[in-house]
């Protein structure tokens, strides 16, 4: 039931039942669970979605694209999910990829057929995709790459699937939807013509075969029509008749196009607000929130990154936690665990608890560290988190110390069956970030 799969939501499956516990307003139905990134991504978000999502009826994405990389292990099997909600393993559960996400749909394809490979059953009738989600082009994928190569040193790190341009023809007004590609076909070419049109203007040299193009878009309409609709009421409706709704956040608070440390973020709104946007639901049907926090810090791409670490311990951790990325292989910088961060995703998020993962990575070290506050120019700052990179880059970090546990966790399943020192991390990340874990 629904209990004990919260119940398992926890560092490793472990867990407490006291400690600080948030305040979280109780208003309507609130049967919508979410659960959302509180770092610079790669969490585990997939890992506490998948045990949560075996007691729910719906999983949805709400924002960005098959830039996201979540790995579920089911048995002997993984996968990585980019682009369908992680809970779709979940035989029982309907997948919903809501108006605020970005599509691909040949890559979106070629990952269904993957994860069928894999053991994936019935996508079909459990497969929904909002008529309002925009449609991500090659020719998309083409101009990230283009934007990244023209920015010299400086660049951001994308994944290069196209989302900072799709989204950018979001908001340009001449972006396609899933519900164009499937209504009056003649209309979407011509559409169509224009976005080529357009970014041929900014982009010389850009080659667009639009013939090809558009015989390659026909057929697909035809494959993807099943499966589009207006997943407005299909949600409204779910959630009024008492079924349960998961929404699975993808990047993370830092990453957010407002909240990140923009430029180094990605397009779309990852944080909570993003959630209403992205699904067409109201905020009153919210319950827990649930941040997902690694143990200890990873990012891909640039930027800056208060707590990163150069040496050794580093090294370790990225190799005990074989840091490389789900989408595109890249090494992932790694640092310790940054409560500046922290506190500023649990202070946009309202999370009603937290999940901590990779606690386990953690087993072999002497002393773990924990930055717990910037010093800028000689100010102390706990409670805010730089809005640029210029100023993040100049911070100097106050660190915690914390002795380490020296034992494996691997197969611990209860709070109470780690070692005191791990509890005591724990705890601790509880109680600097004034976030319950949720056991
Ligand atoms: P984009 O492609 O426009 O969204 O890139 C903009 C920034 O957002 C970061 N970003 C990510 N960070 C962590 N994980 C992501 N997903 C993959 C994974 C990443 C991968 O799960 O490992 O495989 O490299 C993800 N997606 C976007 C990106 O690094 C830029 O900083
Ligand atoms: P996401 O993008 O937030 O879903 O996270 P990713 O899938 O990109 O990266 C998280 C990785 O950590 C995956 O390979 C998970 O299987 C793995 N993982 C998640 N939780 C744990 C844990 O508690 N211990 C260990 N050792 N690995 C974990
Ligand atoms: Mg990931």
């Amino acid at each position: 039931n629904k209990e004990e799969n919260m119940a398992k939501c926890v560092p490793n499956g472990v867990g407490s039942t006291d400690g600080p516990r948030a305040k979280k307003p109780r208003i309507g139905d609130q049967s919508v669970t979410v659960v959302l990134g509180t770092q610079w991504g790669d969490e585990g978000k997939g890992k506490v979605v998948d045990m949560l999502a075996t007691s729910a009826d719906v999983v949805c994405r709400c924002q960005g694209g098959n830039n996201a990389g979540h790995t579920v292990v089911v048995g002997d099997k993984k996968y990585a999910f980019h682009m369908l909600p992680s809970g779709i393993v979940n035989p029982n559960c309907t997948a919903v990829i809501g108006n605020g996400c970005v599509v691909h749909i040949e890559q979106l394809l070629a990952e269904v057929n993957k994860a069928v490979a894999n053991g994936l059953a019935d996508w079909r009738t459990r497969l929904l995709i909002s008529n309002r989600a925009h449609i991500v082009f090659d020719l998309h994928q083409k101009v990230d790459g283009l934007q990244e190569s023209g920015r010299g040193k400086d660049l951001i790190g994308t994944t290069k699937r196209g989302i900072g341009p799709a989204y950018s023809s979001k908001a340009t007004r001449n972006g396609l939807r899933m519900g164009d590609l499937v209504g009056d076909f003649e209309c979407f070419s011509n559409r169509f013509e224009a976005l080529v049109e357009y970014f041929k203007k900014h982009h010389t040299g850009l080659e667009i075969d639009v013939e090809s193009e558009l015989k390659k878009y026909k057929d697909l309409a035809e494959q993807i029509r099943p499966l589009v609709v207006d997943t407005i009421p299909y949600l409204n409706k779910a959630i009024t008749s008492g079924k349960t709704v998961l929404v699975e956040g993808a990047q993370s608070n830092v990453l957010d196009i407002d909240f990140g440390l923009y430029p180094y973020v990605t397009s779309s709104n990852c944080s909570i607000g993003g959630v209403c946007t992205g699904l067409g639901i109201p905020p009153h049907v919210i319950g827990d929130v649930f941040g997902v926090v690694k143990a200890y810090t990873t990012r891909v791409g640039s930027g800056g990154f208060p707590t990163e670490l150069f040496c050794e311990k580093g090294e370790l951790l990225s190799s005990r936690g074989h840091e490389f990325g789900v989408t595109t292989g890249r090494k992932r910088r790694v640092g310790w665990l940054d409560m500046v961060m922290l506190r500023y995703s649990a202070m946009i998020n309202g999370f009603t608890a937290v999940a901590i993962t990779k606690l386990d990575i953690l087993d072999v070290f002497e002393e773990i560290k924990i930055g717990v506050a910037y010093s800028i120019e000689g100010e102390k700052v706990t409670d805010s988190f730089p809005a640029t990179d210029e100023v993040l880059k100049k911070v100097e970090v106050e660190y915690l110390t914390l002795p380490g546990w020296k034992t494996n966790t691997e197969d611990v399943r209860k709070f109470a069956d780690l070692p005191g020192e791990a509890q005591a991390y724990v705890r601790k990340i509880e109680e600097l970030m004034g976030v319950p874990g949720k056991f």
